[in-house]
């Protein structure tokens, strides 16, 4: 066998001059050029096993998987050490952090310099998107770690065909990534090397580059999904007239056959992958996954918005995922798979809270350490997750790999809102729809560092994923109305699975239950007269949304209730909130805000709560 050299592996000059300046600045002991085959994989899984990394679970219960830990301060996103360092301060926003492109530069260089000592350096070429598909973007990244290689296997095409597809001319983005923690003579390897001191995941969009540094998990480390598929995309869509959205793609089919498909909106851990892959409870429905966390969408020349999901696999949350609220996550799941900060069972297989009603009752837990039901705190990380391939999913949609994409009919954004926002509500235009969308706030998960449940802003549920100014970004969604056929547009939506009751309990039962909403959503856009004018938009009219066989508790008509004062104190807030904006927040989301107050005073009349299951004017 020949010995893979730069030029025998690519002819690429741009790629083998990044190649050579990054192996000259981190030092590493050796390169690795990754061409995706099995025997690679394998390789680099006997690694990590040695390394202990890896952990094999049993052959039997769980063929071909392995488990993970991480070390207890590298389990999430790191929003406080991600940066956008555009030229100019203002073109980051007041959502981003900003660093200076020369400064964090020289800074960068500094930290990366030596920081692969003792270390294989990988080069990962890989597509977001399909091979081939004019909607597809090529990456290459660099690592330090092999987990890391082996999860871009699973959630990228990668390997030798990218080079055939990059050619000698082709661009590409370049991402350079390292746990940080260089082996010096004598030291010893850790399973989960990472450097919590220094932490850096840095974003050039003019030069469309990225470097990550200290960190080995997750949207950190795989730098083809958040940081290049949205941070990165999200400006080249905004130069280019598309979008790039942190949302699921589903295709949804109605008894008689008919199919549409939708992109839906939420904030990390509220329920995009359990949407995605959701098995209607209504009979005759039909839910297929096309992408459970990522959307990139162009008009065609049809004048319709099309979808392809630029990732091939799943990063997916753990806990709550059982054979009864996701059970095409659990066959997806069942191989292949490699599980992240998950419970092992005396029987070597994995657990985390809600996989079955009852824990077994001995774990050793994400940590490592025996747990019992008596142990303090969970057994798995509330940020646990899986990574396998989308291709597994016994529900997976036949077109999800089309190159042109899907045609989108509906457009849904949710969050976790215990109080005030309905079960479903469809926007009273696209530029209120795009309202929705920039009013978005969520009650905060594990999948972020920061305080858990805790209400915050999350326009668009890109608050950590827009490269550039969000003010910007929503006058880039307001133009996408302004530039297209208003007919042809797909028709926006609100949805709610989290109100509570008084009690304190969720008052929708969810999960598959929500092919209700999903039902009504795919009605609205066939133009069935199902909608009831609000002063919030329009909610499901009296009795079109199907809860039949559902026991719903009396207080289910909160469900329903646009609660005036809450809605005008919402009003307010988002006042306050849209000024952190100025000067580039959009006039006509403004006029969207003043309407909204109007409609809801002049509702007055009404009683102070208003039952959404009749017209309010
Ligand atoms: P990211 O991968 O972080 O972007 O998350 P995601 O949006 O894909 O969230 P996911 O579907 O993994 O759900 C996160 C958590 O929310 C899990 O614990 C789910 O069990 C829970 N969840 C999902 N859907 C529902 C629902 O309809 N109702 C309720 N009550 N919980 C849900
Ligand atoms: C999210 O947090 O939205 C995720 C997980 O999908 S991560 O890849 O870590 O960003
Ligand atoms: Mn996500």
């Amino acid at each position: 066998m020949t010995k893979t050299t730069f030029e025998n592996w690519t002819e690429n000059r741009a790629l083998i001059n990044w190649i050579r300046k990054c192996r000259d600045l981190c030092k590493p002991d050796n390169v690795w050029f990754c061409d995706g085959s099995k025997e690679e994989a394998q390789e680099l899984v006997s690694k990590m096993l040695k390394s202990g990394t890896l952990t094999k679970l049993n052959e039997t219960a769980r063929p071909k998987s392995y488990l993970a830990r991480s070390t207890p301060e590298d389990v999430a996103r790191v929003e406080e050490r991600t940066f956008i360092c555009s030229e100019k301060k203002e073109d980051a926003g007041p959502t981003n952090h900003w660093a200076d492109p020369a400064e964090m530069k020289t800074k960068l260089d500094s930290l990366f310099q030596g920081c692969m000592e003792g270390r294989t350096m990988y080069v990962i070429p890989f597509s977001m998107g399909p091979l081939g598909s004019p909607l597809s973007q090529i990456g290459v990244q660099i690592t330090d770690s092999p987990y890391v290689v082996a999860s871009m296997r699973i959630m990228t095409r990668m390997g030798k065909k990218i080079i055939q597809l990059l050619g000698p001319n082709g661009s590409f983005v370049p991402c350079l990534h390292s746990v940080g923690m260089p082996l010096k003579k004598g030291m010893k390897d850790v399973p989960w090397p990472c450097n919590t001191n220094e932490r850096y995941i840095c974003h050039f969009p003019k030069t469309k580059e990225i470097a990550s540094f200290g960190s080995g998990y997750g949207g950190n480390a795989l730098l083809g999904k958040k940081c290049f598929a949205l941070r990165i995309a999200s400006v080249m869509a905004k130069e280019e007239g598309w979008l790039a959205e942190h949302m699921l793609i589903l295709g949804i089919t109605n008894p008689e056959g008919k199919k549409k498909y939708m992109a839906a909106a939420f904030p990390s851990a509220c329920g995009k992958t359990n949407l995605a892959m959701m098995t209607p409870t209504l009979p005759g429905w039909k839910v297929e996954t096309v992408g459970d966390d990522i959307a990139w969408m162009r008009f065609g020349k049809d004048g319709r918005l099309y979808a392809i999901n630029p990732e091939a696999g799943f990063f997916g949350v753990a806990p709550g995922t059982s054979e009864k609220s996701n059970p095409n996550a659990m066959k997806t799941i069942a191989k292949n798979t490699i599980f992240t900060n998950v419970a092992l069972t005396d029987k070597g297989d994995v657990w985390w809270e809600g996989m079955t009603e009852k824990p077994p009752s001995h774990l050793i837990d994400w940590e490592g350490r025996d747990w019992t039901p008596k142990s303090e705190g969970p057994a798995a990380h509330p940020n646990s997750r899986f990574t396998t391939s989308a291709s597994e999913c016994p529900v997976i949609d036949p077109n999800w790999e089309s190159p042109q994409g899907v045609p989108i009919s509906a457009i849904i954004f949710g969050g976790r809102r215990s109080s005030t926002i309905p079960l479903v509500m469809k926007a009273l235009s696209w530029e209120h729809g795009v309202f929705f969308g920039a009013s978005l706030s969520s009650e905060m998960t594990a999948a972020q560092e920061g305080t858990i449940g805790k209400l915050r802003h999350d326009p668009f549920a890109m608050l950590p994923f827009t490269g550039y100014n969000m003010g910007d970004y929503f006058q880039h969604w307001l133009d996408i109305g302004n530039k297209h056929d208003k007919d042809k547009l797909p028709q926006i939506f609100l949805v709610n699975w989290f109100r509570k009751g008084k009690e304190g309990s969720l008052l929708w039962p969810g999960y598959g239950e929500n092919s209700r909403v999903l039902k009504w959503i795919f009605e609205c856009c066939d133009g069935a007269p199902i909608t009831a004018k609000t002063a919030a938009g329009y909610l499901p009219k009296k009795r079109t949304l199907d809860t039949s066989g559902l026991n719903l508790k009396k207080e289910a008509d909160e469900l329903f209730k646009i609660n005036k004062a809450d809605w005008l104190e919402e009003v307010e807030e988002l006042k306050q909130y849209f000024t952190l904006f100025d000067p580039r927040f959009p006039e006509s989301l403004n006029q969207e805000l003043l309407k909204l107050e109007k409609r809801l005073k002049t509702s007055s009349s009404q009683k102070a709560k208003t039952n959404a299951n009749e017209d309010i004017f």
